[in-house]
């Protein structure tokens, strides 16, 4: 049985059981979305509970293919319009800095990009981004950090790491446990965001996204969503991280 989340205290009864409901629905989908060759969990489920190839978000269609079941891995496309990745890009502006690693946010060879977070809804264009995205992975969209914008130029990269905080760091106790991360522009070579405990390789196309989850009851299925972003070898590489936590951060 799935780990509950623990704090909807501003949702409305609807909404908290419209979000319940969207569980107890993916347990019952479950089984049609499974391929044939990966058994089934009982003690797992999805947070994504999208079944089929599409869905329909607003005026967005976006096809999607899920790459791996357990951990679930999403290759989605279509998710931002090329003018929202434009967007996206022109608004980091002069706001990109060096980026950091874990809770402490220090400097590393780790990672190697530039990096800015937006404030929370900073502007209707965040804000919108934030919403489709929130009902993308069907998290709320007040479990959302701050949408962050990451530059690569040729040689930055960002080794192979974990996106959930370990359990001695303080950021533990409000966990992050799905990730998308949304591909701003195409790459001339190299960028690809790889998976090296699932062989799954996803190269950048503007306005595409992967996605993952660990919220599983099962750590090493956690510990399978190790992913990093391969150097850039010919041109940049633009791209936006949405992270959501266990608990509401907003
Ligand atoms: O740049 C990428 O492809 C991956 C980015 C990433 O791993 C992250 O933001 O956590």
């Amino acid at each position: 049985m799935k780990r509950a989340f623990s704090h909807y205290s501003t949702k409305t009864e609807e909404q908290r059981c419209r979000y319940v409901g969207t569980l107890v629905k993916d347990n019952e989908d479950r089984s049609m979305s499974i391929s044939s060759t990966e058994p089934e969990k009982a003690s797992e489920q999805h947070l994504f509970d999208s079944v089929g190839s599409v869905m329909t978000i607003g005026d967005t269609t976006i096809p999607f293919t899920k790459l791996h079941m357990w951990p679930l891995v999403v290759l989605l496309e279509n998710v931002l319009s090329h003018e929202e990745c434009d967007q996206l890009i022109k608004l980091s502006g002069d706001r990109m800095k060096r980026s950091k690693i874990s809770s402490e946010r220090v400097v590393n060879q780790m990672r190697t990009s530039s990096g800015m977070f937006f404030e929370e809804s900073e502007n209707d264009v965040i804000a919108s981004i934030e919403r489709r995205l929130s009902r993308i992975m069907n998290i709320p969209v007040e479990h959302a950090e701050g949408l962050q914008i990451l530059n690569y130029k040729p040689g930055q990269e960002y080794k192979a790491h974990h996106d959930y905080f370990l359990p001695t760091s303080k950021a533990a106790s409000n966990n992050r446990i799905s990730t998308m991360v949304v591909y701003l522009n195409d790459v001339e070579e190299g960028g690809e965001t790889y998976f090296p405990e699932l062989t799954i390789t996803v190269p950048p196309k503007k306005g595409s996204a992967v996605y993952f989850e660990y919220f599983y009851n099962d750590e090493e299925l956690n510990k399978k969503t190790l992913h990093g972003g391969a150097p850039v070898v010919k041109g940049e590489k633009w791209v936006a991280t949405q992270w959501m936590r266990r608990k509401r951060v907003r």
